[in-house]
């Protein structure tokens, strides 16, 4: 398999043309602040310096059955689109919307799963790890990928933002693209993956060695901060977040429970790791975890705000995400018919 190429800057985008972003988020839970910290800060900070195009892969939402129910599905994509625009994803300079509404999705991944080899599916981790623990595993969560390389393929896309747990995902859509291009020609743009240098991976608060994720957080109260709990939850989740038996903080020495809540804090704040190892010197885990509950609903409470607004008009926001749906027709009904011409079904 070929080594997507992975940018912290983008800046180097390469294209002349404005290089354009795609990203999407399941609606599968509320979000947390792993992936607020992973991909919608950075999708906010960059935002108007691209072309952006942001997705509640509602889709992708039904490989876990369990976890949705149809009145379930559409509420939780209506929540996650309010907390997109909540989190600051400005409605009129991006094209926002929900990827069932754009029908090509599932079209292309259809195209695409007859040149993809199932080995290359086979041997995602994100895969194996959530198909182990199942006694039946739907073709759906084998083939997310596929579905997840159409998004990106669909919009001529140059920059994925994504946390580090999609980085596999962004080199396999790297990899269908060039096999695809191989085959048919020059159809598609190669996307390169950019992960934050700092938060790309952030751990449950009750287990340092385990990624942040929405299915832990439904089954465990102190593994992770939504971005929609009470101040009484984050206090209490912060609070009780595992460290170790030591007091010093450092992050050169800083185990990972320890680690972990000094990079929130350090993402959250902007500071330097000198002037974070300044801050509490001397002072102990429980001042940082104080200080770390001021700094998460200093970020919350203006998002949960929003999130109130947007929520309480759901026919504007259903009507946002109609024109987001129709701006992404527009692009992705252009690269679908380029596609099947390609491939001889035009
Ligand atoms: N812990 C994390 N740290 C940094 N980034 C993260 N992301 C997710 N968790 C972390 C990034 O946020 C986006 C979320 O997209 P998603 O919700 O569609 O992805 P996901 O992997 O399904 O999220 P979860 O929370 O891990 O859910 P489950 O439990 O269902 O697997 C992506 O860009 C992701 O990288």
């Amino acid at each position: 398999m070929s080594k997507a190429t992975t940018t912290s800057a983008f800046y180097d985008a390469g294209p002349v043309r404005t290089p354009r972003v795609f990203s999407g988020i399941q609606p599968t839970g509320v979000l947390h602040i792993g992936s607020y910290v992973g991909a919608l800060q950075q999708w906010v900070a960059r935002q108007h310096e691209h072309e952006n195009i942001f997705c509640v892969v509602d889709l992708h939402a039904l490989t876990i059955p369990e976890v949705v129910d149809p009145r379930g599905l559409r509420a939780a994509s209506r929540s996650v689109a309010a907390l997109f625009f909540a989190a600051g994803i400005d409605p009129a300079a991006n094209i926002v919307f929900v990827q069932s509404q754009v029908h090509e999705h599932a079209e292309l991944a259809w195209i695409l799963n007859c040149t993809t080899p199932l080995g290359w599916l086979q041997r995602m981790t994100q895969f194996k790890s959530k198909a182990a623990g199942l006694e039946s595993v739907g073709t759906g969560l084998l083939d997310y990928p596929v579905l997840q390389a159409a998004d990106i393929l669909l919009y001529d896309t140059d920059l994925v933002p994504v946390g580090d747990d999609q980085r596999q995902h962004v080199e396999l859509t790297r990899d269908i693209a060039i096999r695809f291009n191989n085959l048919f020609g020059d159809v598609f743009t190669l996307p390169r993956v950019v992960i934050p240098d700092l938060g790309a991976r952030i751990m449950g608060l009750d287990e340092p060695t385990v990624k942040m994720s929405k299915s832990l957080a439904e089954s465990r109260s102190g593994h992770a901060i939504n971005l929609l709990d009470s101040e009484v939850t984050v206090r209490k989740t912060i609070m009780a977040a595992v460290t170790d038996s030591g007091r010093e903080v450092r992050f050169e020495y800083a185990s990972p429970g320890v680690l972990n809540l000094l990079t929130i804090y350090q993402v959250l704040t902007d500071l330097s790791k000198d002037e974070i190892e300044r801050e509490f010197e001397g002072v102990g885990y429980g001042q940082l975890k104080k200080a770390l509950v001021e700094v998460v609903l200093g970020t919350l409470s203006p998002i949960q705000e929003r999130f109130r607004c947007y929520m309480s008009d759901l026919d504007e926001l259903d009507a946002i995400l109609a024109r987001g749906a129709e701006r992404a027709r527009s692009i992705a009904a252009g690269t679908l018919h380029r596609v099947k011409g390609a491939v001889g079904i035009d």
